[in-house]
């Protein structure tokens, strides 16, 4: 893989902050940021210049010295000088750098003057009010450290879903092909489809646990093995993530998966109706004082409970044991219900690919439709969509759906809600489109009531149709802004409006508990992927889990239906 200008800039940019905690010369620490800047604005590729000969200390800023560094690093893919600082400096500094608010200065300042190289030793001064007193900081900084060491700390703890999924399937496969194995599974969290898992367990149906536990000890990503036992073992792999693995035979498969699927919370509502039915329950079966009446499936021990079976999504000891036991569980809804998505970027703005490709993806997933939502104006990073340029890409949308067939492209875009609750484009541009998207993001720091009058604002607007993830949190990076959920959900109801469940699996927002609340109140969601490339259409599967721990139905969510079924749903000015 050649070496990209983005990834040289940012090399260079790492060196620049290394130096800086350092303390080193300012002029130098100079040259490295101006030379990131001028090769990430560069309109060709630093390994096609040299190839061609050219010379680098040709570009601007750009000296002898820096030009061998960068011609290493563009060869080699490595930079020897950030090697070298990054032996010097303590490893936990540069990490430092991730909290939001602390710039190489300040790193600096914190090592110098109390020492701290971490991030736990950070959280620790700033909880012995040690901060304050820094010439710089002040209470509020100390404050706002705490809070997102707390956050970092937490980020350390816990995974989320894509990387979770990539480590646990590898393993599981790995496992299965163990002679004498009968049935593998992942239980825990993982299992029940929680955003984040903080360990992977896992169990196994074998006759005999020792070839399982060696077979697992020998995967070639675990770095250290905590606990080794024949029927229970753990360890860590290389990314950090613990493995607790249980083997059980056969015959109390189901009694294992059910009891390390959790949540502890159901398990204990599970126990206390065997109890009262004079039975007993345990991670090997279900037993009557005779011997065991089942253990072999979750269907059987559910069964002899008097429960219907209950979705691993589901327990978490929210009403789901009385409500299998009423017969009422909801019928969840799954990924192959779901008919289209209905935010998607291109090109035009921070996605990854033109419109006809986002759609070809989308119909080869056997979608009817595809929503192109491209950003507006006023979020200028992405280079957001003028009235004009929307115009254009409607033109566009036109000419390819005119040439096919069993497939739409529905016009739409993700517009801003402006502070003061108006949308960042003309009426009379929303009312071209089939469907209009609105979005926060600007602004987070309004208070709960100002932030609902916003948004409710923004749904007065007779065109608005999706409120898109709605909290606006970043899982472990940034919390939800202040909203009162439950009244925008009621103003959504009365003014026909909609709430999508996000699907990019660092936002997943709506989160369960809100998904929960849109079905008791009657607000229909969108599932949708707000992808910027067209394998993040695949992201569709993370929403849809999210969903169903918020005990969705196909009937509650917009895009399980056609395109002519949906239609006369959205409002539309
Ligand atoms: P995590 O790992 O923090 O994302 O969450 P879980 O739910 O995977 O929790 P974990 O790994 O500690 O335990 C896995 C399951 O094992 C848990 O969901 C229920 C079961 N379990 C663990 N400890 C207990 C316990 O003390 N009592 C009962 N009834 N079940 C337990
Ligand atoms: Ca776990
Ligand atoms: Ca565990």
């Amino acid at each position: 893989m050649p070496i990209v200008n983005a990834d040289i800039s940012e090399q260079l940019n790492k060196v620049a902050d290394l130096l800086d905690i350092e303390g080193a010369n300012p002029f130098r620490i100079r040259a490295y940021r101006k030379a990131a800047r001028v090769i990430s604005e560069l309109p060709r590729s630093i390994v096609q210049m040299l190839d061609a000969g050219e010379d680098l200390d040709a570009l601007p800023g750009i000296g002898k010295d820096l030009a061998g560094k960068i011609t290493i690093l563009a060869r080699t893919g490595h930079l020897p000088l950030l090697d070298e600082l990054g032996c010097r400096l303590p490893p936990g500094l540069s990490r430092l750098l991730d909290i939001p608010g602390l710039g190489p200065k300040r790193v600096h300042a914190l090592h110098e003057a109390l020492g701290i190289d971490t991030v736990a030793q950070l959280a620790a001064a700033a909880r012995a009010g040690k901060i304050r007193n820094l010439p710089g900081f002040g209470p509020v900084t100390e404050r706002r450290v705490l809070q997102a060491a707390a956050l970092e700390a937490g980020r350390q703890r816990r995974m989320k879903r894509p990387a979770a999924e990539q480590v646990a399937e590898m393993l599981l496969a790995w496992l299965r092909e163990t002679p004498g194995v009968k049935a593998v599974s992942a239980a825990g969290s993982y299992r029940r489809k929680r955003e984040t898992v903080g360990d992977l367990d896992m169990v196994v149906a074998a006759d005999s646990g020792s070839p399982v536990m060696q077979r697992f000890i020998s995967y070639e990503d675990v770095a250290e093995v905590i606990a080794r036992g024949s029927t229970r073992s753990t360890v860590t792999l290389r990314n950090g993530l613990q493995v607790d693995l249980r083997v059980v035979p056969q015959i109390s498969y189901g009694a294992a998966l059910l009891y390390f699927t959790g949540s502890k919370a159901h398990n204990i509502g599970l126990r206390q109706i065997a109890i009262d039915k004079g039975l007993k329950l345990n991670e090997y079966g279900l037993f009557k004082a005779t011997g065991r009446s089942a253990g072999r499936t979750e269907q059987e021990i559910y069964g002899l409970l008097g429960l219907s079976y209950v979705e691993p999504e589901l327990r978490e000891d929210q009403g789901e044991i009385d409500a299998a036991r009423h017969g009422r569980l909801p019928k969840l809804v799954t990924l192959d219900q779901i008919r289209g998505d209905l935010h998607a970027h291109t090109r035009a703005t921070d996605g990854q690919f033109s419109i006809a490709e986002m759609a070809r993806a989308a119909q080869a997933k056997g979608y009817e439709y595809l929503a192109i939502t491209d950003h507006s104006k006023h979020l200028a990073i992405t280079h957001g969509l003028d009235a004009r340029r929307l115009g254009h890409q409607i033109d566009e949308i036109d000419r390819l759906n005119a040439g096919s067939t069993g497939f739409i492209i529905l016009k739409s875009a993700e517009v801003d809600i402006l502070e003061d609750g108006s949308l960042d484009l003309p009426d009379s541009m929303l009312k071209e489109l089939d469907l209009v998207v609105g979005a926060i993001h600007s602004g987070f720091g309004l208070s709960e009531d100002e932030q609902t009058e916003r948004v409710i604002r923004a749904m007065d607007n007779r065109c608005f149709t999706i409120l898109a993830h709605p909290t606006g949190r970043l899982i472990d990076e940034r919390p939800a802004y202040a909203l009162n959920m439950q009244r925008v959900m009621k103003a959504a109801i009365e003014r026909g409006c909609c709430l999508e469940v996000n699907a990019q699996p660092d936002r997943l927002d709506l989160t369960d508990a809100h998904c929960r609340l849109a079905k008791e109140l009657g607000v229909r969601l969108a599932i949708s992927t707000d992808a910027h490339s067209t394998h993040e259409l695949d992201f569709m599967r993370f929403g849809v889990d999210q969903a169903r721990r918020g005990w969705i139905e196909a009937d509650d969510v917009l895009n399980t239906r056609s395109w002519s079924e949906l239609k006369p749903l959205l409002r539309h000015g």
